[in-house]
C-alpha cells in the first residue's frame, strides 16, 4: 500500500485564504483512491513548517511527499523541479520571521532537484484540461524551505516534490489569473496518482528558455 503525504498552507501575508490548503483539504475529504492519504495544512513558518513536514515523514514514512502552496499571479499550475539551500524572504513569515540568506540546511548542497515525476505530473494535469507546466523556481519563501526541507528529509528512492498553485477562483486581489479551486482540487488529485505510479519520468522537453 502506497502513502502519500499531500500538504497545503493556511493563508499568509495578510491574505484571507489559501487554495493550497483549501485544495488539500478537499482532496482529503473526498478521497477514494488506493493510496493511502495522510494530510496536512501547514503554518507560514520557516521554523514551523519545516519541522512539522520533517515530524510528518518521520510518523509515517510516506513513499511520495507532495507539499503545495500558492504562488500568486501564476496562471498554471506548477510541478516545481528544484529546490534551492536558501531562505531569503522579503516579506515576513506569519510569525513574524524574516530571515535573509541563510541555507534551508546547513552544509547542505546548494539545491536539490524533485524526485517526483514532475513531467509526468505536469503532462497528466494538461490532458485534464487544466494548464500546469514543469517550474524552476520555487521561490525563497517558505514553499522553497519545505520543499528543501521534505527532499532532505526522505531516504533514498523516495519521491518527494512540491506544487505551486495559482489563486482560486474568487481568492486573489483581483488583476491575477485564477483558477476554479475544484480544479485545483484535480489537480492534486491527479498528481498523487501519477507520483504513485512506478516507473521513470517522460524524456521529452520541459524546459524554460529564460
Ligand atoms: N506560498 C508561499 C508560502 C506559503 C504559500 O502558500 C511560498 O510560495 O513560499
Amino acid at each position: 500500500m502506497t502513502t502519500v503525504l499531500l500538504t497545503g498552507f493556511e493563508p499568509f501575508a495578510g491574505d484571507p485564504a489559501n487554495p493550497s490548503g483549501d485544495a488539500v483539504r478537499a482532496v482529503a475529504a473526498s478521497w477514494s483512491g488506493p493510496e493511502t492519504l495522510v494530510t496536512e495544512v501547514l503554518p507560514v513558518t520557516f521554523a514551523g513548517a519545516a519541522d512539522r513536514i520533517r515530524e510528518l515523514i518521520a510518523a509515517h514514512a510516506p513513499d511520495v511527499v507532495i507539499a503545495t502552496g500558492l504562488a500568486g499571479g501564476r496562471g498554471a499550475v506548477g510541478v516545481e523541479r528544484v529546490a534551492i539551500n536558501l531562505q531569503d524572504a522579503r516579506i515576513p513569515d506569519n510569525a513574524g520571521a524574516q530571515p535573509v540568506d541563510e541555507p534551508s540546511v546547513p552544509g547542505a548542497p546548494a539545491a536539490i532537484f524533485a524526485t517526483l515525476p514532475v513531467k509526468a505530473i505536469a503532462a497528466a494535469v494538461r490532458a485534464a484540461g487544466i494548464p500546469a507546466e514543469v517550474s524552476h523556481t520555487a521561490g525563497t519563501f517558505v514553499c522553497n524551505h519545505v520543499m528543501y526541507t521534505a527532499l532532505d528529509a526522505v531516504p533514498d528512492g523516495i519521491r518527494a516534490g512540491f506544487i505551486h498553485v495559482p489563486w482560486g477562483t474568487g481568492q486573489g486581489p483581483g488583476g491575477q489569473p485564477e483558477l476554479p479551486l475544484a480544479d485545483i482540487v484535480r489537480a492534486l488529485e491527479i498528481a498523487v496518482s501519477v507520483a504513485s505510479t512506478p516507473g521513470p519520468d517522460l524524456a521529452r522537453p520541459a524546459g524554460a528558455l529564460h
